[in-house]
């Protein structure tokens, strides 16, 4: 309860900002975009992760004035990027905000806003979206078709991990899917099983038609095995953290 009331003055005090964490594309190991990744510094302390304030910014539904936010910050930082360098930019959209009657108007206004072309963004989803089916679930489908028909990107954020993923590949309007990390094979013995599971992943995608971006990637072995698998994108510690926007901004210039 006491982050929630403290995190209900962050967004009016200016203590929320984005770090983003650069998308590379596998063929080349160019940087082509970045995911955005809220951080919250309220005055004189140390940074707080998401995962220590987003569960209780979902709750109480203060994720959707913040993810506003994000969105529209997400989308005025990425401009330049994109207009320099073809840049693309992630944005993580909670299940609370799209089941919002608005999200898919508040999505195109901080595109406008920014004067992003919707091409440029990629929302990422997961699939507490369909939690609840109904009414609720079928109007975050809408909002999903409505933004993908002006040419915003949708991917499956943390695949693999739920209890429902195939399901969401037949029910959601997607582009891409986002392997998660914890199907990255680890370090020493090569292992049989996560590099059957990530293949199975990425082929299951590629006859889809959709679009392949593998996270949590830490070592070149893995760079090797995902290249070798055909798998399009990756993000990881190997390429690099996340890091403030202007930091950000320089890499994505220097890899064009
Ligand atoms: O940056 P990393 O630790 O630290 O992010 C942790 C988790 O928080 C990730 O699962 C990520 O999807 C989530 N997250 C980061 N930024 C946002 C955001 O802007 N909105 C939402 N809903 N989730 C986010
Ligand atoms: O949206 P999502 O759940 O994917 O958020 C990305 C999270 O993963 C962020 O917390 C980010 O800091 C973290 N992360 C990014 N790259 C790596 C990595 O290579 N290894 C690990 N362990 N975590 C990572
Ligand atoms: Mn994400
Ligand atoms: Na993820």
């Amino acid at each position: 309860a006491r982050t929630v009331e403290r995190l209900r003055g962050a967004l009016d005090r200016d203590e929320l900002l984005l770090h983003f964490q650069p998308l590379v594309r596998l063929a080349d190991e160019r940087y082509v975009g970045a995911e955005a990744l809220l951080r919250w510094r309220p005055a004189g302390e140390a940074m707080v992760p998401p995962d220590a304030f987003i569960p209780e910014a979902e709750d109480s539904g203060l994720i959707v004035p913040i993810g506003s936010w994000v969105l529209h910050e997400a989308c005025r930082v990425a401009a330049p990027w994109h207009r320099d360098n073809g840049a693309v930019v992630s944005v993580n959209a909670s299940p609370r905000q799209l089941r919002e009657p608005d999200f898919a108007t508040q999505v195109l206004d901080a595109l406008q806003r920014a004067q992003l072309p919707p091409q440029a963004l990629i929302l990422e989803i997961t699939e507490g979206v369909l939690v609840g089916s109904g009414p609720v679930a079928e109007q975050a489908v809408r909002h999903l078709g409505a933004l993908r028909e002006r040419g915003v990107r949708v991917a499956v954020d943390d695949f693999g991990t739920g209890y429902s993923s195939l399901a969401y590949l037949r029910d959601l309007p997607i582009d891409h899917v986002k392997i998660d990390r914890s199907f990255m094979p680890g370090p020493g013995e090569p292992d049989p099983t996560a590099r059957t599971l990530v293949k199975a992943i990425i082929d299951l995608a590629t006859a889809l038609g959709l679009g392949t971006i593998a996270e949590g990637v830490e070592t070149a072995e893995q760079v090797a095995l995902l290249r070798a698998l055909g798998c399009e994108r990756a993000q990881g510690f190997h390429f690099a953290r996340p890091v403030p926007a202007a930091e950000a901004g320089e890499l994505l210039a220097r890899s064009h």
